[in-house]
């Protein structure tokens, strides 16, 4: 029985869930409704009531619609860029030797911390855009670039600045140990007690900080270093995230799990022991073929193990201006599939419900009564097209919390 007239209501679209355990969740020739920014019903057109009926009533034709895509690993925050490095990379440069020589996240810190407020807004908002023009309507987005207290909270401001611009939902995580800033050179020490005594509680108290990540690896922070973060994240309640493996086996998935991490990204050198307590912990993995892809990499994270555990599997673009300008989140899921050898269901689920997961936001990522209506409507009829065009534009149509974008 219809009592309320619904909002919205879709009809004759190909519904990919990502609900339950069928193929992509599809329900093909379906029909899902909106009411106040939330899915109230959702099945095929044959089981909808009689007299349904909508404000609004948008025939897709057999068009795939799908959950919002959700980034759960980005750095679209910063200054400038680094064109520059790819060029020397090209030249025969490893990202290690530039980092070494004072290029590379250092290089970005140097442009972030001379950018305004205002310009690192101007420089960072076309790129969220472009997300979004993908079909991205949840972000998360870290600080890392700033590294002294002003910065990082600039960096933060400009995020959360950009989930009011444009309507998306906007995650913040403070990457404070992203990098040691270089006049801490001779006193790691007193960086990491500046980050965790000072700078984390204070962006927490002006509530800039979603969830607290670090950089775990041989040319950036060690397992000590940052299990002291992640002290200091949970004693003021916030939840933590790693970049973990990515270069070498630091024991740093094992060490988010320990603290039932949200997610370990990257994972390329990932052990049995990190996959075993991810497991058990529920902490998400977290894929980035991006950088994998831009680095030039051999080493292919465990998928095969991580499937056999049930570790959930998610994939971002990790956008940042080093390792990983990647501006599509459609275009990590084709290389999650061409170069990892996730399934499109899998990359697909990686990109919605379990990325959702990623960040902790439970709310999102499926299409299923309650959920957000942050939906999106395809220039596809099939789920697995998501993945298989390389480019192009296959937005049809975004909508958040059941409007129109
Ligand atoms: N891992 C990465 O791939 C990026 N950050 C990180 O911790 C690289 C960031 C950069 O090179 O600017
Ligand atoms: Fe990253």
């Amino acid at each position: 029985m219809i009592t309320n007239r619904w909002d919205l209501l879709f009809v004759h679209a190909n519904l990919a869930s990502f609900a339950g355990d069928a193929p992509f969740g599809l329900i093909e020739d379906g029909a899902l409704a909106c009411a106040d920014g939330r899915i109230a019903w959702i099945g095929p057109m044959h089981e909808l009531p009689p007299g349904a009926d909508a404000a609004h009533v948008e025939d897709l034709g057999g068009a795939l619609l799908t959950p919002g895509l959700v980034d759960c690993h980005t750095h679209l925050v910063f200054g400038d860029n680094r064109a520059n490095e790819f060029d020397m990379r090209l030249n025969g440069a490893s990202y290690e030797e530039i980092a070494r020589a004072g290029g590379g996240i250092v290089s970005s810190v140097r442009s972030t911390r001379a950018a305004t407020e205002d310009e690192l807004f101007a420089q960072s908002l076309p790129r969220a855009r472009a997300l979004l023009a993908d079909g991205v309507t949840t972000l998360e987005i870290k600080s890392g670039y700033g590294l002294d207290p002003e910065a990082e909270r600039r960096m933060l401001r400009v995020a959360r600045r950009i989930g009011e611009t444009l309507g998306i939902t906007v995650r913040t995580s403070f990457l404070g140990l992203h990098a040691l800033p270089p006049e801490y050179k001779e006193r790691r020490d007193d960086y990491v007690a500046l980050v965790c005594d000072d700078m984390l509680p204070a962006l927490a108290a002006e509530r800039l900080v979603d969830a607290v990540d670090a950089f775990c690896e041989k040319i950036a922070f060690t397992p000590a270093e940052t299990r002291q973060l992640f002290e200091r994240a949970t004693q003021l309640g916030l939840p933590v995230k790693l970049h973990a493996e990515q270069l070498s086996d630091q024991g740093g998935a094992a060490l988010v799990a320990s603290y039932h991490g949200l997610s370990a990204d990257h994972l390329e050198h990932l052990g049995e022991t990190g996959i075993a307590a991810m497991a058990k912990a529920g902490t998400v993995a977290v894929l980035l073929p991006g950088a994998f892809y831009a680095l030039r990499e051999t080493h292919l994270p465990p998928v095969a193990a991580l499937r056999e555990h049930g570790v959930p599997i998610a994939v971002a673009t990790d956008c940042n201006p080093g390792t990983s300008p990647l501006l599509s989140l459609r275009l990590a899921a084709n290389m999650a599939c061409t170069l990892f050898r996730l399934t499109p269901e899998e990359a697909l689920r990686g990109v919605t419900a379990n990325a959702a997961r990623a960040l902790g936001v439970a709310d999102r990522g499926t299409l299923a009564v309650g959920q957000r209506a942050d939906l999106v409507a395809w220039h596809a009829r099939q789920a697995a097209e998501l993945c298989y065009w390389i480019g192009g534009q296959l937005v049809r149509q975004v909508w958040i919390g059941g409007r129109p974008v």
